[in-house]
């Protein structure tokens, strides 16, 4: 597909043209030849949306708060897409998504834009994947991007570089389990959620969290991340879910926080792109001395003048 091509998705994706923004997302998750053409052509266009992360557990209710997430952003006027990231299989998940969201009405709305991503068979640039994805969405003009992935901790997708706020949800029971591995999920949210509070123990999975989190690293002078209780089903809670997403999101801009993450994640990203140039380049040098076409010291003369030519 010719660049073009692309250009034109693009301007008409960001004139809420639905359908050719969804071909524009199957060209990153399918053609990764021209994912770089996307990458360059969306820079002067990213950067405006708030970045979401959703995660948690299987059957934690993630998509079910999405959609009601979703509902509540839609009431207060802002434009929403999700990207849904399915460990399990491309048709049950997303058809599971599109249904909570269908009962919210959001198929006729050209305010709501969402996807899924199958995870199964597609293992290797998934998270890059995903990362471009979310840029073509905030490019296409949506005032939220939310990204569920299922964790916490087992995610192939790294949501903490992808997203500017994380929110983590839990259920009741939990509690113990979060105090006995905070590395892999008190120090990933920014917001803690406990859903199904319809079932009992609620509050005391919210104390137990709240404990674990007073010493997260998430908690600073000027931001506690708070513990809401969601019943996703019926949407209970989840307008307070909504407001400290927003509260959230002006703490990070008035703090600068929001700058210093955003710079923080491009430079992990960039140090994994060039890593991988290295290796590539190390894997052919390898082939060579092997293969007895060049001895071991030239070859790592080679390496080493490549990096000291990319210098500083
Ligand atoms: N009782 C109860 N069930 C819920 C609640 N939220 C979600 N569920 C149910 O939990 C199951 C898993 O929900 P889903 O949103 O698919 O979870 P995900 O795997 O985390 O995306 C579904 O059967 C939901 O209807 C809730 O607040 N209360
Ligand atoms: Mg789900």
């Amino acid at each position: 597909m010719a660049g073009n091509d692309v250009t034109s998705l693009l301007t008409r994706a960001r004139a809420a043209d639905i359908r050719a923004l969804g071909r524009l997302i199957t060209l990153v998750e399918n053609e990764p030849s021209i994912v770089q053409d996307i990458n360059e052509l969306i820079l002067p266009l990213v950067g405006r949306a708030h970045v979401v992360g959703v995660t948690g557990p299987p059957g934690a209710g993630k998509s079910t708060t999405v959609g009601a997430l979703t509902a509540v952003l839609r009431e207060r006027g802002r434009t929403v897409a999700v990207l849904a990231i399915d460990p399990s299989s491309a048709t049950t998940g997303g058809a599971l998504l599109g249904d909570r969201l269908r009962m919210h009405q959001h198929d006729l709305d050209q305010g709501v834009f969402i996807r899924s991503m199958a995870s199964r068979g597609s293992l290797g640039g998934l998270s890059s994947k995903a990362s471009t994805a979310v840029r073509v969405l905030d490019a296409a003009g949506f005032d939220v991007v939310i990204l569920e992935t299922v964790g916490v901790g087992q995610s192939e997708v790294d949501i903490a570089a992808v997203a500017d706020t994380t929110v983590v949800i839990l259920v009741p029971g939990m509690g113990d389990q979060v105090q006995a591995d905070k590395a892999g999920i008190i120090e990933r949210g920014d917001i803690f959620v406990v859903n199904k509070a319809d079932r009992g123990g609620a509050e005391t999975t919210r104390s137990q969290i709240r404990f674990a989190v007073s010493g997260g690293a998430h908690a600073t002078a000027s931001w506690t991340p708070p513990v809401e209780l969601t019943t996703a089903t019926t949407g209970a809670g989840v307008d307070a879910v909504v407001d400290a997403v927003d509260r959230h999101w002006a703490q990070l801009v008035s703090s600068g926080e929001l700058d210093g993450r955003r710079a923080a994640r491009s430079r992990r990203e960039i140090e994994t792109l060039a890593l991988e140039l290295l290796h590539t380049r190390l894997d052919s040098l390898a082939a060579a001395v092997a293969g007895g076409r060049q001895d071991p010291l030239s070859a790592a003369r080679e390496l080493a003048e490549l990096l000291w030519r990319a210098g500083p």
